[in-house]
């Protein structure tokens, strides 16, 4: 077995059991490269498991973002249909290492995508967007990692909601939002702090999600990024977020 492969399978299992690992990084010197070689190899193992791909989720297009985990370039992870939760849908907390929530913005392809294109070319392949919030899960002990660290843990991708489809062609740049925890704001903030305009995310997404991956493929799910800082999640916590013009996405925590 090669060092990837067995680091692939170090972290699936981590992600599997839901057990916290020591970084890779501190044992192993691991280029971005290599990072993105194992996180192929462990979501490989989820679609030798059943799992589909369904989508590409971006990571660390906010300020908020790459301030909270100190890694400031921005990263890619796969999502499977298994790590979507239908809106309002209970996550159950031990499933989790130490689950955060943050909120974002989808994107669902109408066509495929890939390679250098400008925003506008990018937004032709769009078929809708959607409020949308993401539980990430580092699977490395205290959420701590470097990045080819967090590379090869699938960008801490565990599981996602999205809320109802609305028309691509309305202005989404600069949307306020909100995020409530049992009614409580927890984190208020806009899409405008996802690289200035979430079309951006979009257009990184093909230019290194949609080359890695051949190309982005129609019926896709593309994960903007956090608008704001995540929220750790605790048992018996209700998640609201609520997107100027878009509406709301829910979930809830249980044991
Ligand atoms: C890395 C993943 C970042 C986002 O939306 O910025 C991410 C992490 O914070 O663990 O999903
Ligand atoms: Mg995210």
């Amino acid at each position: 077995m090669t060092d990837i492969a067995r680091f692939a399978e170090v972290v699936d299992e981590a992600a599997r059991t839901a057990s916290a690992i020591p970084q890779f990084t501190q044992t192993a010197p691991l280029s971005v490269a290599d990072a993105y070689a194992i996180q192929k190899q462990s979501v490989d193992r989820r679609l030798k498991r059943g799992e589909k791909l369904v989508g590409v989720k971006m990571g660390l297009t906010s300020r908020a973002k790459m301030a909270q985990v100190h890694v400031d370039e921005v990263v890619w992870g796969r999502l499977t249909d298994a790590m979507r939760l239908e809106e309002g849908a209970s996550l159950s907390r031990k499933d989790y290492v130490h689950p955060r929530i943050e909120p974002e913005l989808a994107f669902l392809l109408k066509a495929p995508l890939t390679g250098l294109v400008t925003a506008a070319e990018a937004m032709t392949a769009v078929q809708a967007i959607a409020p949308a919030m993401e539980i990430i899960d580092s699977r490395y002990q205290n959420f701590k990692f470097a990045l080819p660290d967090v590379i090869a843990d699938n960008s801490s991708s565990s599981s996602f909601a999205v809320g109802d489809w609305s028309r691509p062609d309305q202005d989404f740049s600069n949307l306020g939002l909100v995020m409530e925890v049992n009614g409580r704001p927890v984190e208020i903030g806009s899409t405008a702090a996802i690289l200035g305009n979430p079309s951006r995310s979009l257009v990184a997404a093909a230019r290194l999600a949609g080359v890695a991956l051949g190309r982005l493929e129609a019926g896709w799910i593309i994960l903007a990024g956090g608008a704001t800082a995540a929220h750790p999640l605790k048992v018996g916590e209700r998640v609201r977020l609520t997107m100027q013009n878009l509406g709301s996405v829910s979930i809830r925590v249980t044991e």
